[in-house]
């Protein structure tokens, strides 16, 4: 058995940013086109209004300000509020292995290694564009990566559970080094139109570089132990799949989205969560004040001070557990890496630090790391 590292990581971010204000601009427009277009049923109380959003009640929610989305223009337009996304022909690199070819790129440099140093690739997000060929096959003929590469989903713990299948993968030999990519692109699957939820998530790409400790650069991150859990929940769901066209399905129906009981989901995924964190580091001999930072999935700022308090008994500071989902918003899967990406620097030879992740299926992940 090899000892196992993360070596580095790497960010893409989409060009394109949408501020709160704007977003509730586009989306107050779009609530005075509905409402004239009914105004007779609404009048006659059989239809209600759609209600304004707000960008006060966003910000105190959520803690989002901004998010950043590949295509602006069309999620803003109050007659589309969706991005426009061009078709690419079967001969052109599909978007989510563009992003993610420039994620890994980015992983691969800070490593200082090349695509003949990576034996496979897991491709692990929350929506794949197509069924088939995986996206992670694509990706890794785009880097040139020799060996073999698989897609998976498990919502927004996508890339923690990739990171235990590639850790198993080196730890037992069948691969040097495995990279595990997160292309978030999470705008085409929201519902603009839905104030409950219009402005939660956001697009953007992490890579993760797992390799053989005796391979990694001074400074790598071992990873000391996985562990994952899943519980099954209607409360986060999209119906969207290929049987839509048998079930002769209308693509505009609400529930081929997201969608979510966002209430429900607070309330039972946050003990879950600092249980699962406390539980694993009790494991391997850890108590939560052993650990330097929790990088936390970032889907809304009060769910991770409650996680915090839970698991430290105050209300853990920028510095124990950072918050990027202000700049963000829920980027899915992505979201813990991106905290660990932008805060891991300062870490010390031997500081401890977890990643964790949590949201659809119920599906929680954490990876316990130390700083070689
Ligand atoms: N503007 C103004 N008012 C609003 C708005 C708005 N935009 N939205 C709702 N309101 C109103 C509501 O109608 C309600 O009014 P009333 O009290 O009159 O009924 C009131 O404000 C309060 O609404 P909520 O109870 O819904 O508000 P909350 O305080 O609960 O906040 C949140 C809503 C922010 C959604 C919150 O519940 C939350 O963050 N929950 C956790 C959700 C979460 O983390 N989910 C994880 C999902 S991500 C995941 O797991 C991956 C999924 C797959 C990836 C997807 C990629 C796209």
């Amino acid at each position: 058995m090899h000892r196992v590292c993360i070596s580095s990581t790497g960010l893409y971010n989409p060009p394109e940013v949408i501020t709160n204000a704007e977003l509730v601009v586009a989306f107050n427009q779009f609530a005075d086109l509905e409402n004239a277009a009914h105004a007779g049923e609404i009048a006659a109380g059989t239809r209600a209004a759609v209600p304004y959003s707000s960008v006060e009640f966003i910000q105190k929610a959520s803690g989002i300000q901004q998010r950043y989305v590949v295509e602006k223009s069309g999620v803003l337009d109050p007659t589309r509020m969706r991005p426009r996304l061009r078709i690419r022909p079967d001969n052109e690199v599909s978007l989510m292995a563009e992003v993610s070819i420039a994620a890994a790129r980015d992983a691969l440099a800070r490593a200082g290694k090349q695509a003949s140093d990576v034996d496979a690739v897991i491709c692990a997000a929350a929506n794949m564009q197509r069924p088939y060929p995986a996206l992670a096959v694509e990706i890794q003929n785009g880097l040139g990566i020799q060996g073999y590469g698989f897609d998976m989903n498990v919502a927004c713990s996508s890339a923690t559970f990739g990171i235990e299948l590639a850790v198993n993968a080196v730890k037992c030999g069948s691969a040097r080094a495995v990279l595990v990519v997160n292309p978030e692109i999470t705008s085409p699957h929201l519902a603009w139109k839905d104030r409950d939820c219009h402005f939660i998530f956001g697009d953007v790409c992490t890579a993760i570089l797992i390799e053989r400790l005796d391979n990694a650069p001074a400074g790598a991150f071992e990873v000391l132990d996985t562990k994952l859990v899943t519980s099954f929940s209607n409360n986060i769901r999209n119906n969207a799949g290929y049987m839509w066209r048998s079930e002769d399905r209308n693509p505009e129906d609400r529930d081929m989205l997201f969608y979510q009981e966002g209430r429900k989901v607070f309330k039972e995924v946050c003990p879950l969560a600092a249980e699962h964190i406390s539980s694993h580091l009790s494991k391997l001999g850890f108590a939560p004040s052993d650990v330097r930072r929790f990088w936390l999935h970032q889907a809304n700022l009060a769910m991770n001070q409650l996680i915090g308090r839970k698991l430290l008994g105050h209300d853990a500071s920028a510095d124990e557990a950072p918050v990027i989902l202000n700049e963000f918003a829920n980027t899915a899967s992505a979201g813990s890496i991106i905290a660990f990406h932008r805060h891991h620097d300062d870490f010390k030879t031997g500081d401890v630090g977890v990643i964790c992740s949590f949201g659809a299926g119920y599906s929680i992940g954490s990876a316990v790391l130390r700083r070689t």
